[in-house]
């Protein structure tokens, strides 16, 4: 059974607070609603864009210091930033929907792993590719730049794919909140396509997650398979 610490009995009734994510359609919001919809978890969505910067951006003051998205606000009004360290805390917060193996299980130290080099070796270089402008000035030289890091995204899914033997799922036979990053960062660019050439183990399992039908809502409405969507 999911324990929700979140929900207060009042005299007549159970109150259920919500949680509210920040965040926005394809971004890295997406496997972190998509992991609350698996628990059952009541939550609303902040839409914001923060890369458009200006009013965008300034919306997350006082959120996120760094004023990008996911975060997280819990019920109690905490905020959680870091997709990565969202997503562990949620798995780990409701165990019984085994979205990450626990603490003394043998697949714990491999689950962490590849959640914190997601989030710091992949997910991190899009501060980079999104605007270049942000480390040289010169625009004749952002292509270049975007190659270079785009190859080391897919050189990194490459590691990845090496070090990592997947069952059904990334991490075995259950589906993880690994499962959902992967599924969603590897949509970014440099695509699908290149990911499914360099990395073909982790690719099966995540064709599996795009096709899981506790998924198919989430996907639809957070980050569709439009036309031409694997590049
Ligand atoms: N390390 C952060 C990275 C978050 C991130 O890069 N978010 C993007 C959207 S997918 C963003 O908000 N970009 C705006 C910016 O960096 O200015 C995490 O894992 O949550």
């Amino acid at each position: 059974m999911i324990v929700k610490p979140w929900t207060r009995v009042t005299e007549d009734k159970a109150v259920t607070e919500t949680f509210v994510v920040y965040g926005a359609v394809g971004s890295g919001s997406v496997p972190i609603e998509a992991t609350l919809s698996l628990l059952k978890l009541p939550y609303r969505v902040e839409e914001c864009a923060p890369w458009e910067g200006g009013q965008e951006a300034s919306r997350l003051v006082g959120i996120n210091p760094m004023l990008q998205v996911p975060a997280l606000a819990l019920p109690s009004g905490e905020v959680i930033s870091e997709s990565a360290a969202i997503l562990i805390w949620l798995a780990d917060t409701y165990p019984g929907a085994r979205l990450a193996p626990a603490l003394t299980e043998p697949a714990r130290p491999t689950f962490l792993r590849w959640m914190t080099f997601v989030s710091s070796a992949i997910y991190a270089l899009y501060w980079i590719t999104d605007n270049p402008s942000r480390i040289i000035a010169g625009a004749e030289q952002h292509a270049a730049i975007k190659t270079r890091l785009f190859d080391r995204i897919a050189h990194c899914w490459q590691l990845m794919e090496a070090q990592l033997q997947p069952g059904r799922y990334l991490l075995g036979e259950d589906l993880s909140v690994l499962d959902l990053y992967v599924a969603t960062a590897s949509r970014w660019s440099p695509g699908r396509r290149r990911f499914y050439e360099v990395a073909p183990g982790l690719a099966e399992t995540t064709r599996r997650v795009d096709a899981d039908p506790r998924l198919t809502a989430i996907w639809a409405e957070r980050f569709p398979f439009t036309q031409g969507w694997e590049r």
